[in-house]
Order: C-alpha cells, then structure tokens, then sequence
C-alpha cells in the first residue's frame, strides 16, 4: 500500500501526485500541511523530521523530499521510460529536477505575494524582483526547449515533472509574460496529460 500525506496545493506534493497518476498507482492521500495540521505530531515527526509535505509510506519504506520521491518511484516503477536507463539521459533529466528548486526559489516571493498575500500586506519589490529572476530562468529553459520537446530529450521523463509543475505557476500567477514559444510549446504538451490536468494545473490557491 502506497501512502502520501500532503495538501493538494502544495507545488511539492503535486510533484508526487502527478507521477504517481502517470504511473497508474494506486495511493491513498492524506491531507497533512498548513490548514490540516498532522505536521507536527509525534507521528508525523517520526516519519518526516523536517515536517514539511509530502512524505510517502510504501509498503512501510518511508521517504520525504518530493523530487526524491519522484526519483523512488519512477525508478520502481518505470525503469526505461520515466526513469531513463541510460546514465547520461538520467542525469539530464535530473539535472532539471535539481534546477527546479532554483526556479521555485525566484518564484516563491511572487507566488506566496500575489496568491496568499491580501494586496495591503504585498511586498511590490519582492514581487518584482521574483518576477524578473524567473523571466530569466524561463528563458534559460526556452533556449533548450528549442532544440527538444521535453526536458531531458525526446520523451517525457520523471526530468519534465518537477520543472513542469513550477512552470504552471508562472504560467498561472496573473503577471505580465513575455512570450516564450518554446516554454509555452512544451507548457501546452505537458496539458495534454491526463495526471498533469488532474493534479497540477488547477486554480492557485
Ligand atoms: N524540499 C522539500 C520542500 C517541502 C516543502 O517546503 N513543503 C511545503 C509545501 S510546498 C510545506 O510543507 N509547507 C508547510 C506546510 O504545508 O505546512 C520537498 O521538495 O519535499
């Protein structure tokens, strides 16, 4: 039995959530994080020290760190697909699991502003600040997306979840964008995903 604990606007926890979907596993979720509370029991201690969201139990095998999990799984689960094989194309695709919390990073100020922040209470130079740093970061990613249409090649991997799941909020917070053709070709693949539709591009809250 596969467990996940996590609200479902968590960006981390629809990292787990989406590759579970894509993987066609069977999981039962439990609300834990900010409004739920569960964090900070002993129990939930005891599983995740850091008591963040989201933690997996499978089969009594307990593991925090969402892209963590994402690695575990598509590792058990879909060896050749998801999780490539081959050394090189499975470090690439990591590689942009790793840069994806470099891009959390420069949205966060943006995301927590705009989204969970009422407009008096709003840090307009925090926000302007993230949203020039992710403009930049986006453009990163456009100029590889040019020469590929998913992160780490020419197939989704567990490289496009992280980073995709970012990417829906840029795409999603209300900011100004410039157009990035690459971004917004790849963007529009990953909605073409039943699990991504389900779990990730959903209203921000
Ligand atoms: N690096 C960790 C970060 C986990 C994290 O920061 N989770 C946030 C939600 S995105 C959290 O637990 N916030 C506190 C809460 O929900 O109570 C991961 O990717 O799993």
């Amino acid at each position: 039995m596969l467990r996940i604990w996590g609200r479902t606007n968590s960006v981390n926890v629809k990292k787990a959530l989406w590759c579970v979907e894509e993987l066609g596993l069977k999981v039962e979720r439990i609300d834990a994080g900010m409004r739920f509370g569960v964090v900070n029991t002993p129990e939930y201690r005891r599983m995740n020290p850091t008591g963040l969201v989201p933690t997996i139990d499978d089969d009594g095998f307990v593991l925090w760190e969402s892209h963590s999990i994402v690695r575990y799984l598509c590792a058990k689960h879909s060896s050749g697909k998801l999780w490539p094989t081959d050394l090189k194309a499975r470090a690439d695709a990591e590689r942009w699991m790793d840069w994806a919390f470099t891009f959390q990073n420069a949205m966060r100020a943006v995301f927590w502003g705009l989204i969970r922040t009422p407009p008096e209470k709003r840090d307009m130079k925090a926000i302007e600040d993230g949203c020039k740093k992710s403009a930049e970061l986006v453009a990163i990613l456009d100029g590889v997306l040019a020469g590929r249409p998913y992160v780490a090649g020419t197939a989704f991997t567990m490289g496009d979840i992280p980073i995709g799941c970012e990417v829906q909020r840029w795409m999603r917070v209300p900011i100004g964008r410039a157009p990035f053709p690459n971004v917004q070709a790849w963007f529009d693949r990953l909605a073409q995903r039943a699990p991504f539709r389900k779990h990730v591009d959903l209203p921000l809250t």
